[in-house]
């Protein structure tokens, strides 16, 4: 009888601080708010007085990404802030903070601002989910708060997140930092994530990697590319 050899599915990622192992059986791609609210004018984004047109240079390398992780086998998440019709989910000190042009709820050029199901909390068509990939719609900042996210990760036997995603400094910070607190190791890719504020990301970026990794490793999306194919 012939023995066939598993095939291996663990990479040494040149990340920092440090090289990562990265084993594709229990990793998962998880893309932070790339809907429309956030990347399109007439959004969330913009209502917050953000120029929108930073996000989307972002997009090509989050399509290549997305490309990887499907090739790879990794399983793909995908995130979508967003609020129930009736904003049962979304706290007053939430819809009423600061003086956005319009608040979460009210009428846009892409429907109800961050409500579930209008054309502005839509994933943006060149990242748009397939069959089979889960779609995680949460009413907060981060992945983990409010949504079912860690129950099927672990059901699965994910223990490594690959994050890209908007904002680096606000969803995708806060999800790393949750998906950090319980246990999972989080890599970042470098130009897969963008900010409104260019300075936010870059010292998002530093203050991941800091301190040995006290979030987890960021890595340019070439190296991670370089390192599985
Ligand atoms: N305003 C801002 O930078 N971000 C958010 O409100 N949400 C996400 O980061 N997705």
């Amino acid at each position: 009888m012939t023995q066939t050899a598993a095939l291996p599915t663990a990479r040494t990622v040149d990340a920092l601080p440090a090289p990562l192992q990265l084993d594709g059986a229990s990793t998962a791609l998880v893309v932070i708010d790339m809907q429309r609210d956030f990347i399109e004018p007439g959004g969330f984004g913009e209502s917050l007085g953000n120029d929108v047109s930073l996000l989307a240079e972002i997009v090509p390398t989050v399509a290549a990404l997305l490309a990887l992780a499907r090739r790879a086998g990794w399983f793909v998440v995908h995130t979508r802030e967003s609020h129930a019709p009736d904003l049962s989910d979304c706290p007053p000190a939430k819809r009423l903070r600061g003086a956005p042009s319009m608040r979460i709820g009210d009428p846009g050029p892409m429907g109800r601002i961050l409500v579930r199901g209008e054309p502005g909390s839509e994933i943006i068509d060149a990242l748009a989910p397939w069959v089979g990939e889960l779609v995680v719609d949460k009413p907060g900042k981060g992945a983990f708060y409010a949504t079912g996210l860690d129950q099927v990760l672990r059901s699965r036997g994910i223990s490594q997140l690959v994050f890209a995603g908007v904002t680096t400094e606000v969803c995708v910070q806060t999800s790393m930092r949750e998906a950090n607190d319980r246990g999972y190791e989080c890599l970042l890719v470098e130009d897969a994530t963008a900010s409104y504020f260019p300075a936010f990301r870059q010292a998002t970026l530093d203050m991941v990697r800091s301190q040995g990794g006290i979030v987890g490793w960021t890595v340019p999306f070439q190296a991670l590319a370089g390192a599985w194919e």
